[in-house]
């Protein structure tokens, strides 16, 4: 299977609706003359369109497509072995100057780079088809709704987007005819898909993302990533609003009071999972729905914080995902869905590591290998993906298409720590709440390439996904709160403390339910906590366990403290400050300041 493949010559009615909006055609014909396509095709989202493309991705060998009967009208989709997750070493912020990347972001001087990616791009598309995909993140009606226009040389792009966002018609109606509306221009060349010329390079200031080299998720769907959360948080500081690396989730009890929360979790660190929980049997009558399982854009309305799902689709982790780890996930994957990097069963099915049953006596790997239970290799690539239509969740929030966005109760922040930790505990007020977001760290995972299981610091969980700098990042934040009169709570969470042995201590996934239930009830004004110098902790009791079998030694550790731990973080949070040099607000260095007391008194 391969991502490079050469032009399609589609029937008439097919590729040849152009947009009328004079700014997008100049746009267009530039890069044209720069990469020397064989053709243009310009999509409008049609199904008659993209039942075209598949038939074309298939025939191509970029898709194979699976068995009906096991999976319908689903494709599985092989990357290039040597591009199989987001590159953070070469992605960069070109800001006019280095101090607007700040000192979290590569940073690249935006005149020199436009001209180095124009020499990578020159002819670049020779023999290939041009696509041209219109696309706007963000419910139809919504005030933050944005208008991308992604040009991409990758058919498999373009299959992703058409799930990814809402895409087509409905874009190039939004932006209209005005050559000065506001659109992010996004350019995507497989290239030769070498890791030596691979880029993805965001000009905040054009409203511009140029990626070049992968043929990858979070690289080369130019509307998540790059648009909702580099360009997006760029656009948020300067427009009044927020873009986060955050799901969004309803909670609604059976009484029918609903809550929703807003979460931010590192990549691969449990968003998809927390936004589809299913509450344990204990919790009859307690429904969790899912807004959306990756980005945020929330503004301030009345006081209050509102957030809307920018995307349409969800671009998931694979492993570990069952019926038994969560069932909604996979009702989700069961049909209309393309699979990246997992492994092709005999029957035409796909397998990974940890789904339900027995894993197959043969099958053929990520790689395009022969695959035994007895191969040294896993067969799925830890970061293999699904993308599949958010309209193929059972669990879908009612509210997802409302414009105004659902209004936030509260913000959990959440890492992947085996230690320190606690399993949940409460800022202090809002300035507390910002510190704990500000000095999260977690475990390092297969979504971007270099070492896993490293703990790094990653602020708000994104550290990879601020478009600017992190100090001024912070200061928004901080802003923000003065500007809501009913803030959120915050929470930080931890589902991955270990045990002595070395494994999990909370079971996790719907068992998760017994920790936001407790953050719903503080919510609503419950005072079953103690003060500690971390910030607010529920007590064993506090928590709703019935029916867990988890023994109460474990829920005691899980919620402790460990004074010698938390000095280690305490100089942790003190070096981490310190190698932003200089950027981080005073209020957060006082935030500091008063955790180190509060343990000393
Ligand atoms: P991105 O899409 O990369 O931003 O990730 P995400 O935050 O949506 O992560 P996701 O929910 O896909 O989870 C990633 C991995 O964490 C999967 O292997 C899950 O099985 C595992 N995971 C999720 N929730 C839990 C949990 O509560 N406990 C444990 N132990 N593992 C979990
Ligand atoms: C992440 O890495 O946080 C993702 C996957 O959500 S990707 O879109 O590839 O960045
Ligand atoms: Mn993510």
């Amino acid at each position: 299977m391969k991502d490079i493949a050469p032009a399609i010559s589609p029937p008439a009615g097919i590729g040849d609706t152009k947009p009328t909006n004079q700014a997008v055609l100049d746009w267009v014909h530039e890069v044209e003359l720069l990469t020397k396509p064989e053709n243009i095709f310009w999509c409008d989202g049609s199904e008659h369109e993209n039942n075209f493309l598949l038939e074309q991705a298939d025939r191509q060998n970029v898709l194979i497509k699976l068995n009906d009967q096991k999976v319908p009208r689903s494709y599985l989709h092989r990357s290039n072995p040597n591009d199989v997750a987001r590159v953070e070493q070469f992605t960069f912020i070109c800001a006019p100057t280095k101090e607007e990347a700040g000192p979290t972001n590569n940073w690249s001087e935006p005149a020199e780079t436009y001209s180095k990616l124009q020499n990578m791009l020159k002819s670049a598309m020779r023999g290939r088809t041009m696509f041209v995909i219109p696309y706007i993140m963000g419910p139809p009606d919504s005030p933050l709704t944005k208008v991308g226009f992604e040009i991409t040389d990758s058919i498999y792009v373009v299959l992703s987007m058409r799930i990814m966002t809402r895409m087509g018609a409905i874009a190039v109606k939004r932006l209209g005819n005005d050559a000065n509306a506001e659109w992010n221009r996004g350019v995507h060349s497989l290239l030769d898909v070498d890791p030596a010329r691979r880029f993805i390079c965001h000009f905040p200031q054009d409203n511009a993302i140029i990626s070049v080299g992968s043929g990858y998720g979070g690289n080369v769907l130019l509307s998540k990533k790059c648009l909702a959360l580099r360009i997006g948080s760029y656009l948020a500081r300067r427009q009044g609003w927020m873009a986060e690396h955050m799901l969004i989730l309803g909670v609604e009890s059976p009484q029918g009071r609903k809550h929703y929360v807003a979460a931010a979790f590192p990549s691969a660190c449990g968003k998809t999972n927390f936004a589809m929980l299913i509450p344990p049997k204990h919790f009859r009558g307690w429904k969790v729905t899912t807004v959306g399982d990756d980005i945020a854009w929330m503004q301030i309305r009345d006081g209050r914080l509102f957030a809307v799902n920018p995307e349409n689709g969800y671009f998931g982790v694979v492993p570990g995902t069952s019926y038994k780890s969560n069932p909604n996930a996979m009702k989700s994957i069961e049909h209309d869905t393309l699979y990246t990097n997992v492994a092709l069963t005999d029957d035409g099915d796909v397998w990974w590591e940890g789904k339900d049953g027995a894993p197959p006596g043969h099958a053929i790997d990520w790689r395009g290998n022969d695959w035994t239970p007895d191969s040294k290799e896993k067969a799925a690539h830890p970061n293999s993906r699904f993308a599949t239509p958010m309209r193929n969740n059972p669990v879908l929030d009612a509210d997802v298409e409302k414009g105004d966005g659902v209004p936030i109760s509260a913000i959990i922040f959440g890492g992947r720590r085996s230690d320190t930790m606690p399993l949940v505990f409460q800022a202090l007020d809002w300035e507390h709440g910002v510190y704990i977001g500000a000095t999260m760290a977690s475990e390092t995972t297969a979504a971007a390439t270099g070492a896993v299981g490293q703990v790094r610091r990653d602020p708000m969980a994104m550290l990879p996904f601020c478009g600017y700098n992190i100090g001024d990042y912070f200061r928004h934040w901080l802003k923000v709160g003065k500007r809501l009169t009913s803030p959120p709570l915050i929470f930080n969470v931890n589902w991955f403390r270990k045990g002595e042995d070395g494994k999990f201590l909370w079971p996790g996934f719907g068992d998760n339910m017994r920790v936001l239930k407790w953050m719903i009830d503080r919510c609503e004004g419950s005072d079953a906590a103690v003060e500690s110098p971390i910030g607010w902790l529920p007590r064993p009791d506090d928590l709703d366990l019935a029916g867990l079998d988890v023994p109460h030694k474990s829920v005691v550790e899980l919620l402790g403290i460990d004074h010698e731990q938390w000095q280690r973080e305490l100089a942790g949070h003190q070096r981490f400050f310190d190698s932003l040099g200089g950027v981080v607000p005073d209020e957060l260095l006082q935030e500091r300041q008063n955790l180190e007391a509060r343990f000393k008194s």
